[in-house]
């Protein structure tokens, strides 16, 4: 076959994040979906990715990462997804909380917390960016919650504090999730009265922790395709709060300045 352009510049490989990432799936489907079978998804994580695509940035280098959003990528940096027409990556995603079983009943104040609890990617993106430039994740928490008093309380009005339950969140180290869990650990220890932990784990992990019900909650589900395979495994065994943000997204992320538009260019 030809040689194709874009993949001889990037040198036909995809940087990808950890491997349980379902966005590590999807782009398996999107080598499938568009025959790419001369590129490679390179497993690392989300901290490697982006430290690689920091680096080419400023080589002002060829790149495809996969990338999501909200995440301060895209504030830092002039970044574009690439069209994605076979719909590799779904259409409208969203991040659903989900809980083990009989949390409700356990825990009643946390999980009506939990389930009130939505925000929108402009909330995110704050704490992210403020992560990002270096605020540690707990101090973003509090000054996001100070600032956005009016939707912390929203979230807790009328419920009565616990005195110091212990309460497990189990996260993966995604940067969008490391601002919400630590928001959510913020508001419960501080408004609600338990002694949270916020573990971080691998995504599998992550979703047999809730299933199991050795993990009380999560916040870091993204539905219905990014981690349809987990879904479709543990959805009997857990309690799904809903959507805690809509418009989220996934893809093929390239810098503005590659002369490149849609997945299908990738193709030899
Ligand atoms: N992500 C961010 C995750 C979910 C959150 C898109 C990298 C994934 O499983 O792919």
């Amino acid at each position: 076959a030809p040689a194709n352009t874009v993949g001889t510049e990037v040198g036909y490989k995809i940087i990808g994040i950890d491997p349980g990432a379902g966005i590590m799936k999807s782009t398996a489907k999107a080598i499938q979906d568009y025959n790419l079978s001369d590129w490679k998804l390179v497993e690392g994580s989300g901290a490697a990715m982006t430290a690689t695509l920091d680096k080419a940035i400023k080589a002002k280098k060829p790149i495809i990462i996969t990338g999501w959003t909200p995440h301060w990528m895209f504030n830092k940096y002039d970044l574009k997804y690439l069209e994605d027409p076979k719909k590799s990556y779904g259409e409208a995603e969203g991040i659903h909380t989900i809980a083990r079983k009989g949390l409700q009943q356990d825990a009643p104040i946390a999980y009506e917390f939990l389930k009130r609890f939505k925000w929108t990617s402009e909330d995110m993106g704050e704490m992210m960016v403020a992560i990002q430039a270096g605020t540690s994740p707990e101090q973003a928490a509090k000054d996001w919650a100070e600032k956005h008093a009016d939707k912390v309380k929203e979230w807790t009005q009328g419920l009565q504090p616990v005195n110091g339950d212990t309460f497990k969140l189990s996260y993966v180290a995604w940067d969008s999730e490391i601002a919400s869990t630590n928001l959510l650990k913020y508001i419960m220890e501080n408004k609600l009265g338990y002694k949270v932990t916020a573990l971080q784990v691998e995504a599998g992990p992550m979703w047999t922790g809730v299933a199991s019900g050795d993990i009380d909650a999560s916040p870091a589900a993204w539905l219905p395709l990014t981690h349809a395979d987990y879904w479709a495994k543990y959805k009997d065994k857990l309690d799904d709060l809903g959507a805690n943000m809509t418009g989220v997204k996934t893809g093929l992320v390239v810098p503005a300045y590659m002369n490149v538009k849609s997945i299908t260019e990738l193709q030899d």
